[in-house]
């Protein structure tokens, strides 16, 4: 379709030709997220800066715009009707929106909370899944696994507020216009580029990787003296909509391995509302996605709120990554 197709547009001649795709849904989280853009552009003006003094189910530190995030999206998709029920990063359990309906829906609200304060780019990230049964949904219907996604996307607000999504056929790009309030197509089809020379990682958590994820950053560090032979650049944003944007944008690779300051956890970011719905995006965009050892979107789902190790980007580095961790 030509550029500046507005996003609503764009699904619904997707949907007009294959109804398994959650068009209404998917505009309804268009909405909500230009809500949230709108309160995330206003910023102190609005109120929006600072703790909400109260703490999520992982224990952390609730920010007012992760609850008025969280609220905005809960009103806009919950009149939803195909919405069976929500599940969010900020709350315990799962949200029920109307019984008839056969799809469920995750989301981060706002992922990147550390920087809301420090006006950097954060984002909402949302996944969307089948209802595989009649009658009122339960939690053990959303432990699904990330193949099974029908759709996965996120909206970044930074510089300029983006939102990039898939239904499974290719990864697509939209940006908010001000001037209509729409999200206007940039870019169909965004592949990621197999190799690249730029990585993302946390390096203060360096003595406390496991031996791959170090072997593999000391290769990148060592630059062209090294046995990889060029030099890599850094980047971390600590917002992974933001990551994992310029990913889709210019390759590189991100992680987030499992590392000892807390060993019984098997990483810090969420598989179901945070790295399902990217791992979606990236392998849909020729990258690939591992755990460490496995492919993401083949992992049981255990639980809502499940931690996993994430090392997603350019197809050849991860595979790399992988091979460091299999030991092959
Ligand atoms: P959040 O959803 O509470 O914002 O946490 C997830 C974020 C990711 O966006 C980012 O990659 C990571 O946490 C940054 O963590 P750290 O501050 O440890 O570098
Ligand atoms: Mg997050």
């Amino acid at each position: 379709m030509s550029q500046g197709t507005t996003f609503t547009q764009y699904i619904s001649a997707l949907a007009a030709k294959d109804s398994s795709i959650p068009s209404s849904l998917l505009i309804s989280v268009s909405n909500a997220c230009k809500l949230i853009a709108k309160q995330v552009e206003q910023g102190a003006l609005a109120g929006i800066i600072g703790s909400a003094g109260s703490g999520n189910v992982q224990g952390e530190t609730q920010q007012k715009l992760d609850i008025i995030s969280n609220d905005i999206l809960l009103q806009a998709c919950g009149k939803e009707a195909s919405l069976a029920a929500m599940a969010s990063e900020e709350m315990e359990t799962i949200y029920p929106a109307n019984a008839q309906g056969n799809l469920l829906l995750l989301f981060d609200p706002l992922d990147g909370s550390s920087n809301i304060d420090v006006n950097v780019s954060i984002g909402t990230i949302f996944s969307i899944l089948k209802k595989n049964h009649a009658g009122p949904a339960t939690e053990q219907d959303f432990l699904q696994s990330g193949k099974d996604q029908l759709a996965a996307g996120y909206v970044v607000y930074g510089p300029q507020t983006s939102l990039v999504y898939t239904t499974g056929q290719g990864v697509h790009m939209f940006t908010l216009d001000h001037e209509t309030n729409e999200f206007l197509l940039i870019k169909e089809n965004v592949q990621i580029s197999p190799d690249t020379k730029e990585f993302a990682i946390n390096m203060s958590n360096m003595r406390h990787w496991d031996q791959p994820v170090r072997r593999y950053v000391d290769e990148c560090l060592a630059g062209v003296e090294g046995s990889r032979k060029k030099d890599f650049n850094m980047r971390w944003i600590a917002s992974m909509v933001a990551d994992v944007h310029r990913i889709l944008c210019r390759g590189g690779v991100f992680m987030y391995p499992w590392d000892k300051r807390d060993p019984s956890k098997p990483g810090k970011l969420r598989l179901m509302y945070e790295a399902n719905p990217m791992s979606f995006l990236i392998e849909q965009a020729g990258g690939a996605s591992v755990n460490g050892k496995e492919r993401i979107l083949g992992l049981p789902s255990e639980k809502l709120h499940q931690r996993v190790s994430v090392v997603l980007g350019s197809k050849n580095e991860v595979e790399l990554i992988q091979k460091y961790h299999l030991g092959t």
